[in-house]
């Protein structure tokens, strides 16, 4: 057995999100949010489900604190509703918006536990949408100011945001392929100008988190990148994944995104390939977009297996495809927990990030409350257990990880899905109370946080 000891300040943590966990759809003055509309559209969700109550964290957020402490995490990543904020998306602030989340992170602090906020988890106004939402650089300015009147509240307590949460979702599954919110199916050059303006909202974002922020903090945001893994360790597998790592800079799922946040612009390629259909930017506009950040945050569930062959004697690469019985989560994902170390290690040689935190890492399975009350969710416990000893191995190579999040705290309302994706610490008995029980998994990591280790 090997003891995989973590450095001495890791920040191990739990993550969730406002729509998927706070329910209060219309309480204390909240305006209706995209995915409110989505979600009440018959045919959008499974089973019509909605987040009208979900985990009722809203009323129930001590309780959950309490929880938080008693699985012992160091910090707890909570995204903020905007329409809360600002019910109109922009104009007027609620304060009993401001109110909940005064009472959530004081909360938080009372029990030693550092709340990392991030701004954007895909629930936008319902009101900016009716105006064109992310197809409009507006947009983006109301979500400057959002992110301004936020930080002015709660800098004094609150010192680690994220802007965006994986914008190629809200952009590519909201404005693409329709599955979620607000389901629209737009043109490509429209969807290039929707990513170009969330990652624009971004940009915005930092520099109104740092000119309005009370206290030293630290900004970024969290991000699905492509993942790939080498299908054996050979040494012809291993170059090929280089090649298609390097290929990715150009790709949608990687280059688009991270060229612009870390070099100032698109990539040529890619660039070229859309031809007519490349989004409207300015110079000042990808300026602000590469505004330095503190950290990368990524969020990492799978990888595709990548296989070198030679063609006229020069090595090219290609996807290799998952065993048909390979074992996969109820998400349908294949399981392969080596895509934590390789996915960041190519993030880290390609692009000049001072920080990583692995911002979500997680897997839905079909968990049940047995006999005795528990949920023994040992495959969870297996599958984490193996993505943590995977980032431990980006110590050995030098890179700067500072903490590890799972995804999610709770189980939660996993969009399109509805509530029978199970991906929670903690298990929700929704049609009982919400009563919360603690899974094994949330006890395995009490002691991998005790231990600030884990063993394999
Ligand atoms: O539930 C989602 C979360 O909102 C964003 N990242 C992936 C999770 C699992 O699908």
């Amino acid at each position: 057995m090997t003891n995989c000891k973590f450095p001495k300040k890791f920040i191990w943590g739990a993550a969730a999100a406002s729509y998927q966990i706070e329910g209060a759809w219309k309480a204390d003055g909240k305006g209706e949010s995209i995915w409110d509309r989505f979600s009440h559209t018959p045919g959008k969700i499974a089973r019509g489900e909605t987040g009208d109550v979900a985990c009722d964290h809203y009323h129930k957020y001590k309780e959950d604190v309490e929880l938080i402490k008693q699985i012992g995490l160091h910090a707890y990543r909570l995204s903020v509703s905007w329409p809360r904020i600002f019910p109109n998306g922009a104009g007027k602030v609620n304060p009993k918006g401001l109110d909940f989340y005064d009472r959530l992170i004081d909360e938080l602090l009372k029990n030693d536990i550092t709340p990392f906020v991030t701004l954007y988890h895909w629930d936008l106004p319902q009101k900016l949408e009716d105006k064109g939402g992310w197809r409009n650089k507006a947009t983006s300015y109301a979500f400057a100011d959002y992110a301004k009147e936020f930080t002015k509240h709660f800098s004094d307590r609150v010192t680690h945001w994220m802007t965006q949460n994986e914008m190629i979702c809200a952009s590519d599954a909201g404005y693409k392929k329709g599955s979620q919110a607000p389901g629209a199916k737009e043109d490509v050059k429209t969807v290039n100008q929707v990513r170009h303006n969330l990652m624009l909202a971004h940009g915005l974002g930092v520099l109104a988190i740092r000119a309005n922020t009370k206290k030293k903090c630290e900004v970024g945001l969290a991000h699905n990148s492509g993942l790939m893994i080498p299908k054996t360790k050979s040494k012809k597998d291993l170059a090929a994944l280089k090649l298609a790592y390097e290929d990715s800079r150009n790709w949608d799922s990687n280059g688009w995104w991270l060229e612009p946040i870390f070099n100032g612009s698109y990539p040529t390629q890619a660039w070229e390939n859309y031809g007519k259909n490349v989004p409207a930017i300015t110079p000042k506009e990808m300026k602000i977009i590469s505004t330095p950040i503190d950290f990368y945050g990524l969020n990492v569930y799978f990888g595709e297996l990548v296989e070198g062959f030679y063609k006229d004697g020069k090595l090219n690469y290609r996807e290799a495809p998952y065993p048909k019985n390979h074992p996969k989560t109820s998400m349908d994902w294949d399981i392969n927990t080596e895509c934590t170390y390789y996915g960041i290690k190519f993030i880290s040689e390609n692009y000049k990030v001072k920080k990583f935190y692995i911002t979500e890492n997680g897997a839905a399975f079909n968990d049940v409350v047995s006999k005795d009350g528990r949920v023994h969710d040992k495959v969870r416990v297996k599958f984490l257990k193996s993505h943590v000893a995977s980032a431990h191995r980006l110590f050995k190579d030098g890179i700067n990880l500072a903490g590890y999040f799972v995804w999610s705290l709770m189980d939660n309302y996993e969009w399109a899905f509805g509530y029978d994706k199970r991906f929670g610490l903690i298990y929700v008995d929704y049609k009982n109370n919400q009563k919360r029980i603690l899974k094994d998994s949330a006890l395995w990591y009490k002691e991998v946080i005790k231990n600030n280790a884990v063993k394999i």
